[in-house]
C-alpha cells in the first residue's frame, strides 16, 4: 500500500498554501477542504442509466428504502402481508403518513429524506407527495444524476454487479455500460455464498462445474472470472460474508475463494472486498429489511492477510463490537484497508466513534466511509452527513498534533483529505481519476 506523493495543490491544481494556520482556523478551513474536495464513493448499489429500471431514484424510492421500511413497521399497525400487497406508492404513502406525518422525522434515514427534499426546495411537511412526485417524475434521468453528485461532492460512484443477476447479465452481454462516473465491481454472493442455488446458471453458461465444486470446477470459475473481468472491467471483486464465516473451513465458500478467487485477483491485479458481519434474514417478513448483524470471528480475516499475502483485502465489517479488531488487523497487514460505516454503523454517533479510533490507530492509512447508496439521491444526505461528522474529528486531531508541537497547515489537511476519500482508493485498485 504505497501512500500517494504529497499533494500540494487541490484536485483543480490550485498551488495550496503550506503557511502554517492559526488553531482558531482549523475547523473553518477543514470544512472548506471537505466540502471543495470531491470523493470516491468506493461502495453503493447505484446503476447508470445503461441499467435501465434496476437503478432507483425519486421520492417514491427514496421512501420505500429499506432502512425506512423497517422503521416503518414499528411505527405502523400494516403488518408486512399487507405492505407487500400494495404498490409502490402506496407503500410510499403509508411510509410517509407514519414516519414524516404523524411522527417527527428525527431518525437519521428520515431526516435524509428532509435533507433531499430541502435540497430541491420541495415541501418537508406536506401532507402528501404530489409535488414532489411531480418534480422527480420532470428529471431528466442523465442531468439528474450528475446534478445529484455535484451536490453531493461525489466525483465517482463504484456500483455492486453480480453477473448471475439476470436483468444485469443482460445489459453486460449487450455490450455492458461506459459511463466516466459509475465504476462497475464483480460481487459473487451466489457463487461464493450462494454456490449450491446457482452453479447450475455458470453450467448453463458452458462451465463445466458442479454442484460440491470438484473436478475441472475450479478452473471453470476462473474461466468464468476472466470472462467478466474482461466483460466488466471492475475495480475490485467483492462478496457480503455472514457473522458465521469461517476461513479456512470444509465449505464450498472456503474452497472457491481460496483455490479459484482470490487466485484469479492475483493474476487480475484486482483487491478482493470483504464485507463481514450480517445475518441474513433475521425477519424474512420484512424482506430486505430483515437482515441483522452478528459479531464475527474475525481470525478467519487473520488467515486470509497471512495466508495470502499477495491478495489485497478491502474490508468492511459490520458489528460494532468488530471494529478495534479490525483496525489492529490493519496495523499488522498492509495487504488489508478498512473501509467504510457500513449499513446499522452509519449513523453519525457511531460514525465519530469508529473514524477516531482508526484515526488514532491507522493514521489516515484508512477508506472513512462508503454511501452503500440503493437510490440516487441518497448520496446527498450520506455524504453531508459524513463530511460533517469528519470535520469536528479531522480538527481536533489537528488541535492535538499542533499542541504537541508540529503546526499544520491548509496543504497538510488537503493532502490527508484526499488521501481518505480518494488516493486511498485509487492506490489500492489502480483506478486513476476516479
Ligand atoms: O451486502 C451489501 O452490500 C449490503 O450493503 C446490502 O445488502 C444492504 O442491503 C444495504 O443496503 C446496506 O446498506
Ligand atoms: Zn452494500
Amino acid at each position: 500500500m504505497g501512500t500517494t506523493s504529497v499533494n500540494s495543490s487541490d484536485l483543480n491544481g490550485k498551488e495550496l498554501s503550506a503557511e502554517l494556520l492559526p488553531e482558531d482556523q482549523f475547523q473553518g478551513v477543514v470544512e472548506e477542504v471537505l466540502e471543495s474536495t470531491s470523493f470516491i464513493d468506493i461502495h453503493t448499489h447505484l446503476f447508470s442509466p445503461a441499467f435501465g429500471k434496476i437503478g432507483l431514484w425519486g421520492i417514491d424510492e427514496l421512501l420505500t428504502y429499506h432502512y425506512l421500511e423497517a422503521e416503518f413497521f414499528r411505527s405502523s399497525a400494516v403488518t408486512p402481508e399487507q405492505y407487500w400487497r400494495l404498490s409502490k406508492r402506496e407503500r410510499a404513502d403509508a411510509i410517509w403518513q407514519a414516519l414524516f406525518v404523524e411522527n417527527a422525522p428525527i431518525s437519521e434515514s428520515t431526516r435524509g429524506i428532509v435533507a433531499v427534499l430541502h435540497e430541491f426546495d420541495l415541501p418537508t411537511d406536506a401532507s402528501g407527495l404530489e409535488e414532489s412526485r411531480a418534480f422527480f417524475r420532470a428529471q431528466p434521468l442523465e442531468g439528474h444524476i450528475r446534478r445529484v453528485l455535484e451536490i453531493s461532492g461525489v466525483s465517482s460512484v463504484v456500483m455492486t454487479n453480480d453477473p448471475l443477476d439476470p436483468d444485469e447479465e443482460q445489459v453486460w452481454k449487450s455490450g455492458g455500460q461506459k459511463h466516466e462516473l459509475f465504476h462497475a465491481v464483480l460481487r459473487l454472493d451466489r457463487i461464493l455464498w450462494g454456490w449450491p442455488k446457482h452453479w447450475q446458471q455458470l453450467a448453463s453458461q458452458g462451465y463445466a462445474v458442479d454442484e460440491k465444486a470438484t473436478g475441472k470446477s475450479i478452473a471453470e470459475i476462473r474461466r468464468f472470472l476472466a470472462d467478466w473481468q474482461k466483460r466488466m472491467r471492475p475495480l475490485y471483486m467483492a462478496v457480503s460474508l455472514t457473522d458465521e464465516f469461517r476461513y479456512p473451513d470444509e465449505s464450498v465458500t472456503s474452497k472457491i475463494l481460496g483455490e479459484a478467487v482470490l487466485p484469479s485477483c492475483r493474476e487480475l491485479g484486482l483487491p478482493m472486498s470483504l464485507m463481514i458481519g450480517v445475518r441474513r434474514q433475521v425477519n424474512p417478513a420484512l424482506r430486505l429489511a430483515g437482515d441483522g448483524v452478528g459479531k464475527a470471528d474475525l481470525r478467519s480475516l487473520e488467515n486470509l492477510c497471512r495466508s495470502f499475502p499477495e491478495n489485497k483485502f478491502l474490508v468492511s465489517v459490520l458489528s460494532r463490537e468488530n471494529q478495534h479488531e479490525l483496525c489492529v488487523y490493519a496495523r499488522k497487514f498492509n495487504n488489508m484497508m478498512p473501509f467504510g460505516c457500513w449499513w446499522f454503523l452509519n449513523n453519525p454517533s457511531i460514525v465519530e466513534e469508529i473514524t477516531r479510533e482508526r484515526i488514532e490507530l491507522l493514521g489516515t492509512s484508512f477508506i472513512p466511509q462508503h454511501s452503500d447508496a440503493r437510490v440516487l439521491e441518497q448520496v446527498i444526505y450520506k455524504w453531508r452527513n459524513t463530511r460533517r461528522t469528519m470535520a469536528p474529528i479531522l480538527t481536533n486531531a489537528y488541535k492535538l498534533l499542533k499542541r504537541d508541537g508540529r503546526g499544520v497547515s491548509r496543504k497538510d489537511m488537503q493532502r490527508d483529505v484526499n488521501r481518505l476519500f480518494r488516493s486511498n482508493f485509487e492506490n489500492f485498485t489502480g483506478l486513476r481519476g476516479g
